[in-house]
């Protein structure tokens, strides 16, 4: 093929999930699921019962490649999303973490600032094996499906970081007005570790990149701004700099109206919205960020022709625009995957 060609190629040759998150306005949304890999899926806990434990898995190329591509192979799914953890960077920066079984991430004891910032380089070589893992699966997925690599976003990653466990984030919460200081340095640290770590996932393939902001609810506007909106800004703004123009979707959930001073303000192309945002407010940030959402994993698993009026009507609300189709948070363990199937086959026809 000549040169030529290819630079003539038609847009529409780009996956549909890049097309979409390139603000265009599709016959049909892609559609993908948070949590799509693991929990599940029986082949996912079947393949779980070889690692010896949950972050070591994560580091395990192979085993993270055949957890990504499981949800592929049953679903008709736009994009996949590399099988690994938020709980990563902290433990690559010193902090012990773990996982308790049937109750969660917990978390040693919070390593000095400084400590951590001396490891920042090191930080990213000891997370390369995702970086495997995404080469493997770029290699085996089909070139209309797109690669998402991902990392928790500082706020989100700091609050297990200070709380050692998933909490209500009081302690956390308290450090961004009694520590603010201690914080916003804490902050710094995880921007410089994320920015490194995304750039080592697009250098391995990742064609979008996602930050999960799992815990944006409760906070005020101006603490909302300084630990969410900037340092969101400060994680694109590090991959521009690195001359990454890889397209990236902030997902602040929990936001409610501050949705809006966040996408106007993390520089991002798309945004993740939750189940509670308004087909209005959507609506309104389509005019210059792709959404993504919002359906909540919850009917998801509940089915039944609810579920479908729900699909369509997120279709129709929001399928006019620039969309992709996804829940407002991960899907639960126990969703039965016909429910799943049944949503997939609703949104593509598949
Ligand atoms: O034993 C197991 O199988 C562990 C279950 C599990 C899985 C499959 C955990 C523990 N993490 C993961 C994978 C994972 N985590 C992915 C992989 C790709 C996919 O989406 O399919 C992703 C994107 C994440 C992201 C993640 N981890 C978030 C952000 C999204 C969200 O759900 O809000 C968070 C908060 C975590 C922390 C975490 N990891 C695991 C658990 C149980 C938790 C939540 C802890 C809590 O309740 O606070």
């Amino acid at each position: 093929m000549a040169l030529s060609d290819t630079l003539d190629a038609p847009a529409d040759t780009q996956p549909r999930f890049l097309r979409a998150l390139a603000h265009e306005t599709l016959d049909r949304p892609p559609i993908w699921f948070m949590r799509q890999a693991g929990r599940s899926l029986p082949e996912y806990r079947q393949l779980r019962t070889r690692a010896q434990d949950f972050i070591s898995f994560c580091h395990d190329p192979e085993m993270a490649a055949e957890a990504t591509l499981q949800p592929m192979r049953r679903f008709p799914f736009d994009a996949a999303i590399v099988f690994a953890d938020i709980l990563l960077i902290p433990g690559a920066l010193g902090q012990r973490v773990w996982f308790e079984a049937g109750e969660g991430p917990r978390l040693g004891e919070l390593p000095s600032i400084e400590s951590m910032a001396d490891q920042v380089e090191a930080s990213t070589e000891r997370l390369s094996a995702i970086g495997e893992t995404i080469k493997r699966v770029r290699a085996a997925l089909e070139p209309e499906r797109a690669l998402i690599g991902f990392a928790g976003a500082p706020w989100t990653v700091a609050t297990y970081m200070i709380e050692g466990r998933g909490s209500d984030r009081v302690r956390a919460r308290t450090m961004a007005f009694a520590e603010p200081e201690k914080l916003d340095a804490l902050i710094a640290v995880l921007v410089d570790a994320t920015v490194r770590y995304l750039a080592m996932q697009v250098k391995a393939g990742a064609q979008a990149l996602q930050l999960f902001e799992s815990w944006a609810e409760l906070l005020p506007e101006d603490v909302f701004e300084r630990i969410v909106t900037r340092p969101h800004a400060a994680i694109v703004k590090g991959l521009r700099d690195l001359g990454i123009e890889t397209p990236i979707i902030g997902f602040p959930r929990g936001a409610g109206s501050l949705v809006e001073e966040y996408a106007a303000g993390a520089g991002v192309q798309g945004v993740g919205l939750d189940v509670q945002a308004s087909a209005a407010i959507g609506r309104r940030l389509q005019k210059s960020v792709t959404i993504q959402g919002a359906l909540d994993p919850l009917l998801l698993r509940a089915g039944g022709e609810a579920l479908d009026r729900r699909v369509d009507q997120l279709l129709e609300q929001w399928g006019g625009g620039p969309y992709i189709f996804n829940l407002g948070h991960g899907v639960i363990p126990d969703t039965p995957i016909e429910h799943i199937a049944r949503v997939a086959h609703r949104v593509t026809g598949r």
